[in-house]
């Protein structure tokens, strides 16, 4: 016996037998419904006051009986008959309206969110006989807010449409559209969130950057949503209606993931993915992610793949999809090399290795500087905003050849070069992982064995991108950093690259008000005061790293550095 879905309370047993035995029959493939068993649900509608629902499958077998109340019907979740990205769910609704009611919202939202084959509401006249009966389909590559096409009313002695020809055209149209959108390739598609109440225009900022990390991870951005509120739902964090019209955005662009900016926590990311269906992140697992497709050393591997599984640990609770797409963080990447444990105790026990790992990569780094400060050579550290320009910095100053990409995090793994300062003044100059805003705490913890290699600095050359707009919003967020790494004691010279790109006037004003050099990394001949500034503050250093290098204060003419000691040494 098959189970009847939804509201039987107070119905006679004849009845709930009349329902029950709607499962045997059956309906050719082909047609809509026939008319015998139009009329016999909607008879038996009219008798119970109720609507009746009846989930017809491609094969014409009934597979859920629903009933609902006199306005309205619930599908169960039909996780069996999931859809596809570019197909139907392989399911046509057939429910009744008693008042022969055209298709309503819900009936329309159901058939997008569920991806029906069809819906369709038989209209009941006032003896309870089909009257009217109203079809809809999904409209692939539609625009509007809900995608859908409805077909001129029926008779119901008309319904033999050809339901599987019409639903075949459509799933033909919806690849089509979804390949086509897609482009061939397996990109994650992703639709971008923003929720809070902060000003329009912060919010806006802060998702022009979500879309730089997004593009940086090789994520193609379908389209952004900032909904500002007073009053965050703990839920959902974004307002049910508004989750419902970002599934069907998501469903019109063919999304494959939606990027929250905020982030969430493990329930939410839970009762979002159920909802949506979608895998679900935010700009923490982002981060993360990328950091995972950049990291190249062993040492950077072990401390992304430990950040990972830190950030994961809390979140997996029971198994299931939203579990691994939780897992599977943008196009499935797990953490480092290594696939994912989703397992707990192998989750924590991967960490405590990790842990011990990274703590032996300490203890040899450790090593390495107490033997670099006994020759005390005055090592130069360039840090700074993602993007500021710090490879292209140091591959100028030493012309060697580090990565330095228009991209944000395109160097992970710290590198150093020595750098001959004119008349034999040596130094090492190491290049970083860059800083982001609210950078997330596991990768601060994770990546000490690298941001620890600034603690033997002496000299930090703090990397500004002056063009950018938020140049100074983000002097702040890395000074921010600087202090959680108890580094501000350090002498730092703040270096305001791209000034190619910002008026000539604009960029000497700005400088001198922060005490800045302006350059531009990209023309060497920009680079000679900004040398004799790092010359001189080496110089000014406290003993012994000034006492034994050899510097000299006086800059020669035509500065020139030492190619051939641009050797890497790490
Ligand atoms: N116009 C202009 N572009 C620059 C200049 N310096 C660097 N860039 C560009 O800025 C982008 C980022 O440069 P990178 O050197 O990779 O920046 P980074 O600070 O190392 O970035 P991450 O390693 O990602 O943190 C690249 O496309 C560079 O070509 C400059 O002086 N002028
Ligand atoms: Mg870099």
């Amino acid at each position: 016996m098959k189970r009847i879905f939804g509201n039987c309370a107070g119905l006679k047993a004849s009845q709930t037998r009349r329902l029950e035995n709607l499962y045997r029959r059956r309906v050719p493939p082909e047609v809509l419904v026939t008319p015998e068993l139009a009329r016999d649900v909607s008879l038996l509608s009219h008798e119970i006051r109720r609507q009746i629902g009846l989930l017809v499958n491609r094969q014409g077998r009934i597979r859920f009986v629903l009933v609902g109340d006199s306005k309205k019907i619930v599908i169960p979740s039909t996780t069996e008959y999931h859809a596809a990205p570019g197909r139907l769910n392989g399911l046509r609704c057939i429910h009744t309206h008693l008042n022969n009611e055209p298709l309503t919202r819900d009936d329309l939202t159901d058939l997008a969110l569920l991806r029906l084959d069809l819906m369709a509401a038989i209209g009941l006249s006032a003896d309870g006989l089909p009257r009217t009966v109203h079809v809809a389909h999904v409209l692939p590559g539609a625009s509007e807010r809900l995608p859908h096409r409805l077909l001129p009313p029926l008779s119901p002695s008309a319904l033999n449409i050809d339901c599987l020809a019409l639903i075949q055209a459509l799933e033909d149209e919806l690849e089509r559209v979804v390949t086509g959108r897609a482009a061939g390739a397996p990109r994650d598609r992703a639709l971008l969130v923003s929720v809070s109440s902060d000003p329009r225009r912060q919010s806006e900022e802060s998702m022009a950057e979500l879309k730089e990390l997004a593009r940086s991870g090789g994520i193609e951005v379908v389209g952004c949503v900032i909904q500002q509120r007073e009053m965050v739902d703990h839920r959902f964090l974004i307002g049910r209606g508004k989750l419902q019209d970002l599934t069907i955005h998501a469903l019109q662009e063919a999304a494959t993931i939606i990027i929250f900016d905020q982030e969430l926590n493990p329930s939410q990311i839970r009762s979002i993915t159920a909802q949506t269906d979608l895998k679900v992140i935010d700009r923490t697992q982002l981060i993360l992610d990328i950091f995972a497709q950049r990291a190249r050393s062993r040492e950077g591997k072990l401390q992304v793949e430990l950040a990972q599984l830190k950030y994961l640990l809390p979140r997996l609770v029971g198994k299931g999809t939203a579990l691994s797409r939780l897992a599977g963080g943008i196009g499935g990447r797990g953490p480092g090399e290594t696939k994912l444990e989703v397992d707990r105790r192998r989750v924590r026990r991967r960490i405590v290795q990790l842990e011990g790992e990274l703590e032996e990569v300490r203890r040899h780094r450790r090593q390495l500087r107490a033997k670099r400060g006994k020759k005390s050579v005055p090592v130069i550290s360039i840090i700074g905003y993602t993007n500021a320009g710090k490879s292209t910095l140091i591959n100028s100053l030493t012309r060697s050849r580090v990565l330095a990409e228009a991209r944000l995090f395109a160097t992970l793994d710290p590198s150093s070069r020595r750098l001959r300062f004119p008349k034999d003044i040596e130094v090492i100059i190491t290049d970083t992982v860059g800083f982001i805003r609210n950078l997330p705490r596991d990768l601060m913890v994770a990546f000490r064995a690298t941001l620890e290699e600034l603690e033997s600095a002496d000299l930090l050359l703090h990397v500004v991108d002056l063009s950018h707009p938020r140049f100074e919003d983000q002097i702040q967020a890395v000074e921010a950093i600087i202090g959680d790494l108890r580094l501000d004691a350090k002498a730092c010279l703040k270096v305001f690259n791209k000034r190619d790109l910002v008026a000539p006037e604009l960029a000497e004003n700005l400088a001198r008000r922060h005490g800045a050099v302006a350059i531009s990394a990209r023309d060497t001949s920009t680079l000679p005061p900004l040398i004799q500034r790092m010359q001189s503050m080496i110089a000014a250093l406290p003993a012994p790293q000034a006492a034994s290098s050899k510097i000299q204060l006086e800059v020669p003419q035509g500065i020139e550095v030492d190619t051939a000691a641009a050797n890497d040494i790490t």
